[in-house]
């Protein structure tokens, strides 16, 4: 629609002098309407992007609205969509909050064509679902989470009504479309701009404040007081002992880069380790508070230990090895004195989160830690920095709590830890397991020597033997990798010399108690999945 094809708008003079032509009053345009709606959605989000630059205790409103998702849809939704869409799953969450909202914008600008006031009650309402949102997500103030989504809300109101303000709504000859006057349509699209402008750059600068928040400088600190250089490469640790040089094997160590990766935040919680502290609370005689020095100044332990995620499927890749140091939980636990009768150990992060676990476990002389270090450095600030549990033997979700804020000793009926009433069992030991790295599933190989190979974990009872088999009735001993602990996986490698042809191979293995996986194959809820791993894989 240009100024040149249709008449300007008259004047109301104008207008009063050419009586003769039937008039009506056309709506706002539908497009324009829908334009100025998402456009007001857009710089409302930004404000709370911009604002969530300023604090952690801020969080953007997109993420106060992610994390109501993750908390409260059922757990096998969130398995599902972890399997479906991997570790794209949560930025995928983040979109699509986002291109919902500005969607609900454009129908609300649609819907104010008519009644001016749906807009404002809509942003009004948008403004309440946010603040509620962000004020109970991790890590935030109340009163500034509300700020912000009030702020937000404003922000959409007033642009919604400047763009409607500036649209065409006004008498025209009947059958004319609604037309701008070449003024109104420069403060419209001038309007447009601005807070197009606004939604992008503001996204940006939040984007840009938020990183300042990141205590990477913090990390690389104490990584240099540790004899690392956190500018170098991260360096892949070879055990002696290991397979590491059969070709498609993994790693005896898992990289820290290659670490699976499992938690429900949608932004890691940047702790410093400067003003952290973590409490021993609870039952037990004297509660106390540690600091990152204290503990780094007390022995440490070092141990090679499997962590697997319940959520593993047979085969799957939600499990790693790592060389961890730190300082071991049943001499901390005897430093603050367990009570009678406390016989859970819940791990409580600074956003929240909690797994608990037997005190048993804590306390049968398997060397569960507060750990510090990953494979030499200073935990990876999405591994948990400055501190998390590990406890050999069990799964994450009931002990490897990340960004450690207190050890808490209740009794075991007393709580439950978060992913127990989600329909997880409140005991996690890790099943036997044994996966097959390579040949990878479906793929074809040169007929003759074929390396099968893989890992095979059962921490705290260690492997102590894998087989492969190629009917499922006959088993041939595969070859172990030395174990770096009795929490360790093993590597194991058989050298197969494969004639032509297609071949399924199943592994399992045998833990250091003699028992051996059995080939029943069952759900990862709600205590993790057993079977035998077994690929087809053809020779030619
Ligand atoms: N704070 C916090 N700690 C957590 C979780 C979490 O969601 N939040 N997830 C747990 C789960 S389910 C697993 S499997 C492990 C994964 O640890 P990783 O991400 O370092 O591999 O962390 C555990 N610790
Ligand atoms: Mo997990």
């Amino acid at each position: 629609m240009t100024d040149t094809a249709q008449p300007s708008a008259p004047s109301a003079s104008e207008t009063s002098s050419r009586p003769s032509v039937p008039e009506t009053t056309k709506p706002i345009p539908v497009l324009h309407a829908a334009l100025a709606g998402l456009l007001a959605a857009g710089a409302a989000l930004a404000t709370g992007e911009v604002l969530s630059g300023f604090s952690q205790k801020i969080p953007s409103l997109v993420v106060g609205v992610g994390e109501i998702f993750t908390d409260e849809t059922p757990g096998g939704v969130v398995r599902w969509s972890i399997d479906t869409f991997g570790t794209s799953q949560k930025t995928l969450l983040i979109w699509g909050i986002s291109i919902a909202a500005l969607i609900v914008g454009a129908i609300l600008g649609i819907a104010s064509r008519t009644n001016p006031r749906t807009g404002v009650i809509g942003f009004a309402a948008f403004g309440l679902l946010g603040g509620w949102a962000a004020s109970r997500a991790a890590l935030s103030n109340n009163a500034l989470s509300w700020f912000s989504a009030g702020l937000a809300a404003i922000v959409g109101i007033v642009v919604l009504r400047l763009l409607l303000a500036r649209l065409p709504l006004k008498a025209v000859p009947e059958g004319a479309n609604p037309v701008f006057a070449t003024s109104q349509r420069r403060a419209f699209f001038g309007i447009v701009g601005g807070a197009a402008f606004w939604a992008v750059f503001g996204t940006g600068l939040g984007r840009a404040l938020r990183r300042g928040q990141n205590v990477e400088a913090a990390r690389d600190q104490i990584a240099a007081s540790l004899g690392v250089d956190p500018a170098a490469a991260p360096t892949s640790v070879t055990l002696p002992g290991s397979l590491d040089d059969v070709p498609g094997i993994s790693p005896l160590v898992t990289p820290s880069d290659n670490f699976y990766l499992i938690d429900t935040a949608l932004r890691k919680p940047q702790v410093d380790p400067a003003t952290w502290s973590m409490k021993i609370t609870g039952m037990v005689d004297e509660e106390i508070e540690f600091t990152y020095d204290d503990l780094a100044a007390m022995d440490q332990v070092e141990e090679v230990i499997t962590l697997s995620c319940v959520s593993n499927e047979v085969g799957g890749g939600l499990v790693g090895n790592a060389i961890w140091t730190g300082v071991r939980l049943d001499t901390l636990l005897n430093m603050a004195g367990v009570q009678e009768g406390a016989t859970q150990v819940v791990g409580r992060s600074v956003d929240g989160w909690t797994g608990g676990f037997p005190t048993e476990i804590a306390l049968d002389g398997r060397p569960a830690m507060v750990a510090l270090t990953m494979n030499g450095e200073p935990l990876p600030v999405k591994h948990g920095f400055p501190a998390r549990l590990v406890v050999p033997g069990l799964y994450g979700y009931v002990s490897a709590t990340k960004w450690l804020s207190e050890i808490q000793l209740t009794t075991w009926e007393d709580f439950d830890g978060y992913w127990i009433p989600r329909g997880w069992s409140k005991e996690g030991p890790i099943k036997t397991q044994s996966r097959i790295d390579v040949p990878a599933n479906g793929t074809t190989v040169p007929a003759g020597p074929t390396a099968i190979a893989g890992v095979a974990w059962a921490p705290h009872r260690s492997v102590s033997k894998v087989e492969v088999s190629f009917d499922g009735d006959t088993w041939f001993d595969a070859r172990l990798s030395d174990e770096p602990s009795s929490n360790a996986w093993r590597q194991w490698v058989y050298e197969f010399d494969a004639p032509a042809g297609d071949h399924v191979v199943a592994v399992r293995a045998t833990d250091g108690e003699g028992n051996t996986q059995t080939p029943e194959r069952t759900a990862v809820a709600p205590d993790g999945a057993t079977g035998w791993h077994t690929i087809a894989f053809r020779a030619q």
